[in-house]
Formats: structure tokens, sequence, C-alpha cells
């Protein structure tokens, strides 16, 4: 056992307080690639008191100082973009291209933005006769998922360090290898000790035991909506801030004058993109009467591209799964989708030919949805694209905003100016107008049911401070 296989707690590896472990598979092949410690609340509370104890001096190093600490995270991070790559496509499944140019470069890009923040926010302002003053919500409780299992950690960890909080990070337990690679990351940086804390586990374990815990000052969890709901919960018996980032099932609608072959491709670029885990994918299809089996046929001739395929050959757009819980979940969909008469044009059940072995889902494309299907409602975070009709743009608003969530969405036009019209109108928290293009410094996060704050840029860090006025 290597001396870093135990947990991160101020400043050093320690071993786990009990024997159980955590076996991380590679969806690809099923094999067994690592072991993790089972985290256990004695563990959460050690990290707990590591991060109390660290907060006072991190909380009055001078933004310019942290700014700097985070500068060094993020050469760091940058400079092992290679093995972080590997570590995501193996744990996780998603092809090595995709795992260079998203899970290990945004991470990259998000550290250097607060880097940026971290240097030049206001936390002392003048309003009128009063100094505003920003200062640090605390400790910090992060629980992270696996999907993009890196930027997770990373989008919750640098703002926090930018607002000078310390944190303890309970991450995913089907992906804790990168988040251990982080953890080495941060310890090569030179952050001062206490200031990061890392305790791998299982959610109902160590994730509550984090989440519960009162030495944490707030909780910040990105994850399903159940499981949020019920940290929300906690966090509200306590009148402590919890930020969520859940679920989503975001529309994209196709306008009439819009390039409707662009549109289509990318549309299904979004939703198979690592393998339709992403929280803001594009899964519902809005198209109009008079052009939708033009769109159906456009899907059904994009999707046949994504030939599912080993991660590590260059070649594949398209992995497996993350686990064999979420291929279950997502082929339930799958036929449910069947059951309830939506007509299949792509994929389907089953595994696909010649990939019995390893978490593989068929790229799947469904026609003629409608707004009450239960593939039309739920989030199923499989690669799963549901191609719905409307006859007039009120109806296109009616059922894009007709869901429980409000992450993101698309809207595409000739006209731009008409498609940012129709996006004012979504109850959600995000839109690509034509496609859009990632912008590090642009709040993410969910209207209704898709969550509480924003990540990113400014708004990222607000989450992690607390005002406090002083009256002149
Ligand atoms: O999520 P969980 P799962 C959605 C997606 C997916 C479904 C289930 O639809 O199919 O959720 O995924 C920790 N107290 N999203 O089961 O369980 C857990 O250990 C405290 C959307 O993997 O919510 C992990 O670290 N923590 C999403 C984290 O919560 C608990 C990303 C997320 O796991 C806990 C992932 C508890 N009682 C899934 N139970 C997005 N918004 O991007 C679990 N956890």
């Amino acid at each position: 056992m290597k001396a870093h296989d135990g947990m991160y707690i101020d400043g050093d590896w320690r071993p786990a307080a009990g024997q159980d472990t955590i076996a991380v598979v590679n969806p690809a092949d099923e094999s067994v690639i690592g072991t993790v410690p089972a985290g256990t609340a004695e563990d959460v509370d050690a990290a707990v008191r590591a991060a109390r104890a660290a907060l006072p001096g991190w909380a009055a190093t001078p933004p310019a100082e942290r700014a700097a600490h985070l500068k060094a995270l993020h050469a760091a991070l940058d400079a092992r973009r290679d093995e972080i790559a590997e570590t995501v496509t193996a744990e996780l499944g998603s092809p090595l291209k995709f795992s260079q140019a998203v899970h290990a470069a945004v991470p990259v890009a998000v550290a250097a933005s607060y880097a940026e923040l971290a240097a030049t926010h206001p936390f002392e302002e003048k309003v009128g006769n009063s100094t505003v003053l920003s200062e640090p919500v605390g400790v910090v409780g992060a629980i992270t998922p696996w999907n993009y299992p890196l930027h997770q950690i990373v989008a919750k960890a640098a703002p926090a360090f930018a607002a000078g909080c310390t944190v303890v990070l309970k991450p995913a337990e089907d992906t804790p290898l990168v988040a251990r690679l982080f953890a080495e990351i941060v310890h090569e940086a030179g952050l001062p000790a206490g200031v990061f804390n890392l305790v791998t586990g299982l959610g109902p374990v160590a994730g509550q035991a984090l989440a519960e815990h009162p030495g944490v000052d707030m909780v910040s969890f990105t994850g399903s909506t159940g499981v949020g709901k019920r940290i929300a919960a906690t966090a509200a018996a306590a009148v402590k801030p919890a930020a969520l980032e859940l679920g989503g099932k975001s529309a994209n609608v196709i306008l009439p004058d819009a390039d409707l072959a662009r549109a289509v491709n990318v549309g299904v670029a979004n939703v198979f993109a690592n393998s339709g885990q992403t929280c803001s994918a594009w899964t519902r299809m809005l198209v109009d009467a008079a052009r939708y089996e033009e769109a159906v046929a456009l899907a059904a001739a994009a999707a046949a591209k994504y030939v599912p395929g080993d991660p590590l050959d260059p070649a594949s757009r398209l992995g497996p799964v993350v686990s064999a819980r979420q291929r279950d979940r997502v082929t339930g969909y799958i036929e449910r989708g069947v059951e309830e008469g939506a007509r299949l044009v792509a994929g389907g059940p089953g595994a696909p030919e010649g990939r019995e072995t390893g978490y593989y889902i068929r790229p799947t494309v469904f026609a003629d949805v409608t707004p009450d299907m239960t593939i039309a409602q739920e989030e199923i975070f499989g690669p799963v694209l549901s191609i719905l009709k409307y006859e007039d743009e009120e109806e296109a608003v009616a059922i894009a905003n007709g869901t429980v969530y409000g992450l993101a969405g698309a809207v595409w036009s000739a006209d731009t100016e008409r498609a940012a019209a129709f996006a004012r109108r979504l109850e959600t928290g995000q839109v690509d107008i034509n496609g859009g293009r990632f912008n590090p410094l642009a709040p993410f996060g969910g209207y209704k049911q898709s969550g509480v704050g924003r990540e990113l840029g400014s708004h990222g860090l607000a989450e992690y401070l607390q005002t406090k006025s002083l009256q002149f």
C-alpha cells in the first residue's frame, strides 16, 4: 500500500479509520483498476477538524497571496494534464481525446480564472457611508459526482480557496482516483496544510456525515436531485447555506429558420458527448412540424456515426457509461420509451454488437416523443435523445419549460436576435445561442429543481462569501 492510499488530511496522507475499501472499476472492460478506503464519520471528523484549524490563517491570507497559491495550483494542474486525462478515461470510460479536451482542459481553465478573480475581486467595497466586506463562509463540505469528476471538484475548490474558505471533499465513489490525483496536485502546489482535505467513501456514509457535520459551514453539492433535496433539508435544519447543482432535461429548440443540418448535428453531438452523462445535455430536441421528419432522418444518420468503442482507441467517439448500475438505469429508460410508444429511430435496449463486456449502450434516438412521456420528463443520463414536435413558438416555449428542471438549453435561428428573444422566455440558467461557446467566467446553475446557486466566474465565487457591512 502506497502512503497516499489513505485520506489526505491536514497536508498529509494518513490511514483511514476503518478497514473497508471501495474497488474502482474500468467501465470499458470491467477490470478493477484500484481501491480507495471507504471513509467513515471518524475520517470526516478528522478532516473537518483540520479544515477548521486551517480556516483562520487562510481566511486572513491577503487575496493577492491566495491568488498566488491558485496560480501555483493552475500550473500544477496544467503540468499533469495527460495523467488527469488517462485517469478519468480509466475510471469513467470517456474517450481519451474527450478526456484531454474537456476533463483535463476545463479544470485548468477554471483554476486560471479563479487565480485571476482572487486577485481582482473587490473583497472590500464602499457603499455610501458603509464599508462592505466579503468574508469567507468558512469550512466547505464539497460532495461531487462522477460525470465530470475533476471539473466538479475544481469548480467548487477553486472559488472556495479564492474566497478564503477551507474544504473537505467527498468525491463520487465511482471516480475517486482523479480526486486523489487532485489532492496530490494541491500538495505539490504548496497550499497550506488543512486548506484542502480529501475523504473518499460512500455517499450515505461519508457524504452524509460530511453534510451533517456541525463543523461544516456550507455544503456544496452536485449530483442527483433526490440526494440534493436531502442535503438541502439537512442544511436548512442547521441554517447553513447549501449550493446545489442538480439534474437537467434541457431543451434544444430549433426554430423554423435555423440551419437544420447544423443544429441537428451539433445537438446529437451534445447529447452523446461523455456518453450522455452531462447534466446540461440537450436531451430534448424540439423541431417545428414542417421540418420534423427531415430532422429525425438527420439525427438518425448522425447517431449512426457514434459507434461505441474502446475509449483508448483514438477513433472512438462514444465510450461506455460509468457503471453497471448506470447502464441498467439508462437501459430501463430506453425500454420505457418503447413501452410508452415513442418511435425508435436509432439504437435501442441491449448491448451494442461486440461490446458485451463493459458498460456500453447503443446510442439511441427516439422520435414521436410527447411531453408527458417519462423519457421527456426524467433525466436519463445516457446517450439517449428524444425528438419532440411543436406547431408554433408558443408551444415550443411551453414544452421547453414543461419539466421540473431548468439547467441549460439551446436555441437555433438564422436571426440571432430572434433566438435571444426566445431564450429570454426559457426558465433555465443557461442557453446556448446557435451552438454557443464555453465560457469559464459565465455563471452555471439551475432554475427550478436543477439547483440553487451558481458555479464559475464571479457568481461562483460569491457562493463562498458572506458579507459584513461596517457603518461609519
Ligand atoms: O448520484 P448521487 P448517482 C443524476 C443522474 C444520474 C443520477 C444518479 O441522473 O443518473 O443522478 O447518479 C453522494 N448524503 N446525476 O447515484 O447518488 C455520492 O457519493 C451525502 C446528475 O451517482 O446523487 C456522490 O459523491 N452524499 C449529476 C454524489 O452524492 C451522498 C451528476 C452524487 O451521487 C448521499 C451525477 C447522501 N445520502 C448524477 N448519497 C449532475 N447534476 O451533474 C449519495 N451521495
